[in-house]
Protein backbone atom coordinates (compact mmCIF):
# COMPACT_ATOMS: atom_id res chain seq x y z
CA UNK A 1 0.00 0.00 0.00
CA UNK A 2 0.83 3.46 -0.33
CA UNK A 3 1.83 5.97 2.85
CA UNK A 4 0.04 5.85 5.65
CA UNK A 5 -2.16 2.48 4.69
CA UNK A 6 -4.05 0.08 6.46
CA UNK A 7 -1.24 -2.30 5.30
CA UNK A 8 1.33 -0.47 6.81
CA UNK A 9 -0.50 0.21 10.16
CA UNK A 10 -1.39 -3.72 10.61
CA UNK A 11 2.38 -4.49 9.47
CA UNK A 12 3.72 -2.19 12.24
CA UNK A 13 1.64 -3.39 15.33
CA UNK A 14 1.50 -7.16 13.91
CA UNK A 15 4.87 -7.37 13.18
CA UNK A 16 6.22 -6.04 16.65
CA UNK A 17 3.93 -8.38 18.30
CA UNK A 18 5.97 -10.84 16.43
CA UNK A 19 9.49 -9.27 16.99
CA UNK A 20 8.16 -9.81 21.10
CA UNK A 21 7.01 -13.29 20.75
CA UNK A 22 9.54 -14.81 18.70
CA UNK A 23 12.36 -13.22 20.75
CA UNK A 24 11.41 -14.28 23.78
CA UNK A 25 13.01 -16.86 23.32
CA UNK A 26 16.22 -16.11 23.52
CA UNK A 27 16.27 -13.11 25.43
CA UNK A 28 19.51 -12.54 27.35
CA UNK A 29 21.18 -14.51 25.16
CA UNK A 30 24.72 -13.93 24.79
CA UNK A 31 25.16 -14.79 21.50
CA UNK A 32 22.93 -16.98 19.38
CA UNK A 33 23.97 -18.56 16.57
CA UNK A 34 22.25 -18.20 12.99
CA UNK A 35 21.01 -21.83 12.90
CA UNK A 36 18.96 -21.65 15.88
CA UNK A 37 17.20 -18.61 15.07
CA UNK A 38 16.67 -20.30 12.03
CA UNK A 39 15.58 -23.62 13.27
CA UNK A 40 13.42 -21.57 15.90
CA UNK A 41 11.56 -19.81 13.34
CA UNK A 42 11.10 -22.65 10.93
CA UNK A 43 9.62 -24.18 13.47
CA UNK A 44 6.42 -21.94 13.84
CA UNK A 45 5.87 -23.20 9.90
CA UNK A 46 5.37 -26.51 11.44
CA UNK A 47 1.75 -27.65 10.75
CA UNK A 48 1.67 -30.21 13.08
CA UNK A 49 2.13 -27.69 15.94
CA UNK A 50 -1.30 -26.76 16.13
CA UNK A 51 -1.39 -25.25 19.74
CA UNK A 52 2.02 -23.22 18.88
CA UNK A 53 1.39 -20.06 21.26
CA UNK A 54 4.28 -18.03 22.02
CA UNK A 55 3.23 -15.70 24.81
CA UNK A 56 4.00 -11.77 24.77
CA UNK A 57 5.90 -10.21 26.89
CA UNK A 58 5.90 -7.19 28.89
CA UNK A 59 6.59 -5.04 25.54
CA UNK A 60 3.45 -6.07 23.68
CA UNK A 61 1.72 -5.68 27.38
CA UNK A 62 2.39 -2.36 27.38
CA UNK A 63 1.98 -1.45 24.02
CA UNK A 64 -1.72 -2.83 23.89
CA UNK A 65 -2.87 -0.60 26.83
CA UNK A 66 -0.93 2.42 24.89
CA UNK A 67 -2.89 1.54 21.85
CA UNK A 68 -6.00 1.21 24.17
CA UNK A 69 -5.61 4.44 25.66
CA UNK A 70 -4.82 6.75 22.57
CA UNK A 71 -8.24 4.73 20.97
CA UNK A 72 -10.31 5.30 23.68
CA UNK A 73 -9.13 9.07 24.69
CA UNK A 74 -8.86 10.07 20.82
CA UNK A 75 -5.75 11.40 22.18
CA UNK A 76 -3.21 11.25 24.93
CA UNK A 77 -4.55 11.31 28.07
CA UNK A 78 -1.78 10.64 31.11
CA UNK A 79 -3.96 9.60 33.54
CA UNK A 80 -6.06 7.10 31.76
CA UNK A 81 -2.16 5.72 29.97
CA UNK A 82 -0.90 5.57 33.81
CA UNK A 83 -4.00 3.78 34.53
CA UNK A 84 -3.92 1.19 31.92
CA UNK A 85 -0.44 0.27 32.74
CA UNK A 86 -1.00 -0.36 36.49
CA UNK A 87 -4.07 -2.40 36.02
CA UNK A 88 -2.22 -4.82 33.16
CA UNK A 89 0.99 -5.18 35.66
CA UNK A 90 -1.80 -6.03 38.85
CA UNK A 91 -3.73 -8.22 36.51
CA UNK A 92 -0.45 -9.93 34.62
CA UNK A 93 2.70 -9.37 36.75
CA UNK A 94 4.73 -12.62 35.42
CA UNK A 95 5.11 -10.67 31.57
CA UNK A 96 9.13 -10.31 32.31
CA UNK A 97 9.07 -6.37 32.80
CA UNK A 98 12.53 -4.81 33.78
CA UNK A 99 13.48 -5.41 37.53
CA UNK A 100 13.30 -1.73 38.04
CA UNK A 101 9.70 -0.32 36.67
CA UNK A 102 7.75 -2.81 38.87
CA UNK A 103 8.17 -0.57 41.53
CA UNK A 104 6.86 2.47 38.91
CA UNK A 105 3.64 -0.22 38.11
CA UNK A 106 2.86 -0.71 41.78
CA UNK A 107 3.01 3.18 42.65
CA UNK A 108 1.02 4.28 39.72
CA UNK A 109 -1.97 1.75 41.34
CA UNK A 110 -2.92 4.00 44.22
CA UNK A 111 -6.06 5.58 43.66
CA UNK A 112 -4.43 8.63 46.10
CA UNK A 113 -1.31 9.76 43.43
CA UNK A 114 -1.71 13.03 42.09
CA UNK A 115 1.08 13.33 39.76
CA UNK A 116 1.15 10.44 37.46
CA UNK A 117 4.72 11.14 36.20
CA UNK A 118 6.40 11.87 40.04
CA UNK A 119 6.90 7.85 40.69
CA UNK A 120 9.11 7.27 37.37
CA UNK A 121 11.16 10.30 38.68
CA UNK A 122 11.77 8.40 41.84
CA UNK A 123 13.19 5.57 40.34
CA UNK A 124 17.67 5.19 40.10
CA UNK A 125 18.03 7.46 42.90
CA UNK A 126 15.77 10.70 41.29
CA UNK A 127 17.52 10.30 37.94
CA UNK A 128 15.04 7.84 36.55
CA UNK A 129 15.22 4.70 34.06
CA UNK A 130 17.14 4.80 30.57
CA UNK A 131 15.67 1.41 30.09
CA UNK A 132 14.08 0.67 26.36
CA UNK A 133 10.82 0.23 28.58
CA UNK A 134 9.46 3.44 26.99
CA UNK A 135 11.07 2.96 23.28
CA UNK A 136 9.35 -0.90 22.81
CA UNK A 137 5.64 0.87 23.25
CA UNK A 138 6.34 3.56 21.33
CA UNK A 139 5.35 2.47 18.45
CA UNK A 140 1.37 3.46 18.88
CA UNK A 141 2.21 7.50 18.90
CA UNK A 142 2.88 6.83 15.42
CA UNK A 143 -0.12 5.93 14.46
CA UNK A 144 -2.53 7.77 16.54
CA UNK A 145 -0.82 10.86 15.23
CA UNK A 146 0.02 12.70 12.05
CA UNK A 147 2.59 15.70 12.74
CA UNK A 148 5.85 15.10 13.90
CA UNK A 149 5.55 18.06 16.71
CA UNK A 150 2.85 15.44 17.90
CA UNK A 151 4.46 12.70 17.86
CA UNK A 152 7.53 13.80 19.89
CA UNK A 153 5.83 15.80 22.42
CA UNK A 154 3.34 12.42 23.01
CA UNK A 155 6.24 9.82 22.74
CA UNK A 156 8.14 11.22 25.16
CA UNK A 157 4.98 12.04 27.66
CA UNK A 158 4.10 8.60 27.20
CA UNK A 159 8.12 7.08 28.26
CA UNK A 160 7.71 9.46 30.67
CA UNK A 161 4.78 7.67 32.70
CA UNK A 162 7.76 5.32 33.63
CA UNK A 163 11.10 6.44 31.82
CA UNK A 164 11.77 10.37 33.42
CA UNK A 165 15.79 9.94 32.16
CA UNK A 166 16.05 11.64 28.61
CA UNK A 167 18.36 8.47 28.16
CA UNK A 168 14.64 6.55 28.28
CA UNK A 169 12.43 8.33 26.83
CA UNK A 170 14.40 10.24 23.68
CA UNK A 171 14.98 6.49 22.81
CA UNK A 172 10.99 6.47 22.59
CA UNK A 173 10.79 9.51 20.82
CA UNK A 174 13.32 8.13 18.52
CA UNK A 175 11.62 4.66 17.96
CA UNK A 176 8.51 6.63 16.97
CA UNK A 177 9.84 8.91 14.86
CA UNK A 178 11.34 5.93 12.59
CA UNK A 179 7.87 4.03 12.67
CA UNK A 180 6.59 7.56 11.94
CA UNK A 181 9.57 7.56 8.33
CA UNK A 182 8.72 4.25 7.73
CA UNK A 183 5.01 4.32 7.30
CA UNK A 184 5.50 7.34 5.09
CA UNK A 185 7.26 5.17 2.72
CA UNK A 186 11.38 6.99 3.71
CA UNK A 187 12.68 3.56 3.78
CA UNK A 188 13.04 3.86 -0.03
CA UNK A 189 15.84 5.88 0.31
CA UNK A 190 17.35 4.47 3.40
CA UNK A 191 20.63 7.23 3.01
CA UNK A 192 17.68 10.23 3.63
CA UNK A 193 15.95 8.52 6.59
CA UNK A 194 18.47 7.98 8.73
CA UNK A 195 19.51 11.81 7.65
CA UNK A 196 16.32 12.44 8.80
CA UNK A 197 16.41 10.68 11.98
CA UNK A 198 19.34 12.32 12.67
CA UNK A 199 18.44 16.37 11.80
CA UNK A 200 15.56 15.31 14.24
CA UNK A 201 17.11 14.15 17.57
CA UNK A 202 19.52 16.94 16.79
CA UNK A 203 16.75 18.80 17.56
CA UNK A 204 15.49 16.30 20.26
CA UNK A 205 18.79 16.08 22.01
CA UNK A 206 19.89 19.71 22.29
CA UNK A 207 17.41 20.34 25.25
CA UNK A 208 19.18 21.08 28.53
CA UNK A 209 17.59 17.92 30.57
CA UNK A 210 18.97 15.68 27.60
CA UNK A 211 22.48 16.90 27.84
CA UNK A 212 22.80 17.37 31.30
CA UNK A 213 21.47 13.95 31.60
CA UNK A 214 24.55 12.87 28.81
CA UNK A 215 27.13 14.71 30.91
CA UNK A 216 25.88 12.81 34.65
CA UNK A 217 25.84 9.39 33.17
CA UNK A 218 29.16 9.91 31.43
CA UNK A 219 27.68 9.70 27.82
CA UNK A 220 29.05 11.41 24.34
CA UNK A 221 26.88 14.97 24.06
CA UNK A 222 24.12 14.09 21.72
CA UNK A 223 24.56 10.01 22.46
CA UNK A 224 21.37 9.14 20.37
CA UNK A 225 23.06 11.09 17.33
CA UNK A 226 26.49 9.64 17.63
CA UNK A 227 24.86 6.13 17.45
CA UNK A 228 23.04 6.93 14.71
CA UNK A 229 26.09 8.52 12.64
CA UNK A 230 27.37 4.73 13.94
CA UNK A 231 24.45 3.31 12.09
CA UNK A 232 24.91 5.35 8.90
CA UNK A 233 28.85 4.07 8.67
CA UNK A 234 27.84 0.80 9.17
CA UNK A 235 25.55 0.89 6.49
CA UNK A 236 28.35 2.24 3.95
CA UNK A 237 30.64 -1.00 5.01
CA UNK A 238 29.99 -4.49 2.36
CA UNK A 239 30.70 -6.15 5.52
CA UNK A 240 29.40 -6.03 8.81
CA UNK A 241 29.87 -9.05 11.35
CA UNK A 242 27.54 -9.57 14.27
CA UNK A 243 30.30 -8.56 16.86
CA UNK A 244 30.76 -5.33 15.46
CA UNK A 245 27.06 -4.38 15.38
CA UNK A 246 26.84 -5.37 19.19
CA UNK A 247 30.05 -3.67 20.04
CA UNK A 248 29.06 -0.35 18.15
CA UNK A 249 25.36 -0.17 18.47
CA UNK A 250 25.00 -2.25 21.48
CA UNK A 251 21.62 -5.13 22.05
CA UNK A 252 21.03 -4.29 25.67
CA UNK A 253 18.40 -3.06 27.74
CA UNK A 254 18.85 0.67 27.88
CA UNK A 255 17.23 2.03 25.19
CA UNK A 256 20.81 4.07 24.28
CA UNK A 257 21.81 0.52 23.26
CA UNK A 258 19.33 -1.04 21.42
CA UNK A 259 17.04 1.05 19.39
CA UNK A 260 19.40 2.49 17.41
CA UNK A 261 20.11 -1.27 16.95
CA UNK A 262 16.93 -2.02 15.99
CA UNK A 263 17.21 0.60 13.09
CA UNK A 264 20.07 -0.93 11.90
CA UNK A 265 18.69 -4.28 11.93
CA UNK A 266 15.87 -2.89 9.51
CA UNK A 267 17.96 -0.72 7.39
CA UNK A 268 20.99 -3.73 7.03
CA UNK A 269 18.05 -6.43 6.19
CA UNK A 270 16.00 -4.01 3.26
CA UNK A 271 18.89 -6.19 0.37
CA UNK A 272 19.18 -10.39 0.29
CA UNK A 273 22.37 -10.69 3.34
CA UNK A 274 24.69 -13.63 3.54
CA UNK A 275 24.09 -16.64 6.46
CA UNK A 276 20.37 -15.57 6.20
CA UNK A 277 17.87 -17.68 3.60
CA UNK A 278 16.99 -16.73 0.08
CA UNK A 279 13.97 -17.30 0.43
CA UNK A 280 13.54 -14.70 3.35
CA UNK A 281 11.74 -11.68 2.14
CA UNK A 282 13.07 -7.99 4.23
CA UNK A 283 10.42 -8.92 6.91
CA UNK A 284 11.34 -12.38 7.51
CA UNK A 285 15.08 -11.14 7.50
CA UNK A 286 14.54 -8.37 10.06
CA UNK A 287 12.89 -11.03 12.30
CA UNK A 288 15.87 -13.44 12.20
CA UNK A 289 18.89 -10.86 12.37
CA UNK A 290 17.44 -9.35 15.19
CA UNK A 291 17.61 -12.33 17.08
CA UNK A 292 20.87 -13.37 15.99
CA UNK A 293 22.04 -10.61 17.66
CA UNK A 294 21.29 -11.95 21.06
CA UNK A 295 20.89 -9.60 24.40
CA UNK A 296 17.21 -7.86 24.41
CA UNK A 297 15.81 -9.89 21.27
CA UNK A 298 12.14 -9.36 22.24
CA UNK A 299 12.71 -5.49 22.42
CA UNK A 300 15.29 -5.05 19.95
CA UNK A 301 13.03 -7.29 17.45
CA UNK A 302 9.44 -6.14 18.63
CA UNK A 303 11.21 -2.25 17.66
CA UNK A 304 12.94 -3.52 15.06
CA UNK A 305 9.33 -5.37 13.64
CA UNK A 306 7.37 -1.95 14.23
CA UNK A 307 9.79 -0.14 11.89
CA UNK A 308 10.31 -3.19 9.19
CA UNK A 309 6.02 -3.63 9.47
CA UNK A 310 5.56 0.25 8.47
CA UNK A 311 7.32 -0.45 5.55
CA UNK A 312 6.61 -3.87 3.90
CA UNK A 313 3.05 -3.66 5.24
CA UNK A 314 0.72 -6.77 6.61
CA UNK A 315 1.48 -9.04 4.00
CA UNK A 316 4.83 -9.65 4.20
CA UNK A 317 4.11 -11.33 7.53
CA UNK A 318 3.58 -15.39 6.90
CA UNK A 319 0.29 -16.06 7.72
CA UNK A 320 2.17 -19.27 9.96
CA UNK A 321 4.32 -17.05 12.02
CA UNK A 322 1.20 -15.00 12.62
CA UNK A 323 -0.79 -17.84 14.03
CA UNK A 324 1.74 -19.20 16.46
CA UNK A 325 1.77 -15.83 18.19
CA UNK A 326 -0.18 -14.39 21.45
CA UNK A 327 -1.55 -10.86 20.64
CA UNK A 328 -1.17 -10.65 16.89
CA UNK A 329 -4.77 -10.66 16.09
CA UNK A 330 -5.32 -8.40 18.61
CA UNK A 331 -2.88 -6.31 16.82
CA UNK A 332 -4.36 -6.68 13.42
CA UNK A 333 -7.95 -5.52 14.56
CA UNK A 334 -6.41 -2.36 16.70
CA UNK A 335 -4.37 -1.62 13.69
CA UNK A 336 -7.82 -0.86 11.75
CA UNK A 337 -9.05 1.48 14.65
CA UNK A 338 -5.81 3.45 14.53
CA UNK A 339 -5.89 3.76 10.86
CA UNK A 340 -9.77 5.14 11.35
CA UNK A 341 -8.43 7.69 14.17
CA UNK A 342 -5.44 8.78 12.17
CA UNK A 343 -7.60 9.38 8.75
CA UNK A 344 -10.12 11.12 11.12
CA UNK A 345 -7.42 13.68 12.43
CA UNK A 346 -6.34 14.21 8.88
CA UNK A 347 -9.88 15.96 7.71
CA UNK A 348 -9.96 17.27 11.21
CA UNK A 349 -6.31 18.70 11.29
O1 LIG B 1 13.05 -0.19 30.87
P1 LIG B 1 12.23 -1.23 31.48
O2 LIG B 1 10.76 -1.13 31.35
O3 LIG B 1 12.71 -2.66 30.98
C1 LIG B 1 12.38 -3.07 29.70
C2 LIG B 1 13.05 -4.37 29.45
C3 LIG B 1 12.74 -4.93 28.10
O4 LIG B 1 13.86 -5.69 27.66
C4 LIG B 1 11.56 -5.84 28.37
O5 LIG B 1 11.48 -6.85 27.39
C5 LIG B 1 11.86 -6.38 29.75
O6 LIG B 1 12.65 -7.51 29.74
O7 LIG B 1 12.58 -5.34 30.39
O8 LIG B 1 12.55 -1.43 33.02
P2 LIG B 1 13.55 -0.64 34.00
O9 LIG B 1 13.56 -1.46 35.23
O10 LIG B 1 13.19 0.77 34.09
O11 LIG B 1 14.96 -0.73 33.26
C6 LIG B 1 15.50 -1.97 32.91
C7 LIG B 1 16.84 -2.18 33.60
O12 LIG B 1 17.78 -1.25 33.09
C8 LIG B 1 16.83 -1.94 35.09
O13 LIG B 1 16.29 -3.01 35.79
C9 LIG B 1 18.29 -1.68 35.35
O14 LIG B 1 19.00 -2.89 35.37
C10 LIG B 1 18.71 -0.91 34.12
N1 LIG B 1 18.65 0.55 34.35
C11 LIG B 1 19.49 1.22 35.13
N2 LIG B 1 20.52 0.81 35.84
C12 LIG B 1 21.22 1.74 36.54
N3 LIG B 1 20.89 3.04 36.51
C13 LIG B 1 17.76 1.41 33.86
N4 LIG B 1 18.02 2.66 34.29
C14 LIG B 1 19.09 2.57 35.08
C15 LIG B 1 19.83 3.54 35.81
O15 LIG B 1 19.58 4.75 35.81
MG1 LIG C 1 9.84 -8.13 27.28
MG1 LIG D 1 13.29 -7.23 26.40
Amino acid sequence: GGPASLSRFRGALVASVLGDCVGGEFEGAEEVPMDRVLQHLNGLEDDNRGDCILQYSDDTAMTQCVVESLLTRAGFDERDMAARFALEYSHFPGRGYGAGVVQVLKKLASPTLNDVYQPAQAQFSGRGSFGNGGAMRAAPFALAFRKPDDIKKFSRLGAMLTHSCSLGYNGAVLQALAVHLSLQGALEKPHDFISKLISEMEEVEGEDAARSDARVLNEPEFPFCERLYKVKDLMEQNNVSIEEVIFKLGNGIAALHSVPTAIFCVLHCLEPREGLPEHYGGLERTMAYSLALGGDTDTIACMAGAIAGAHYGIDAIPQTWQRCCEGAEVAYDTAQRLHTLYLQSLTEG
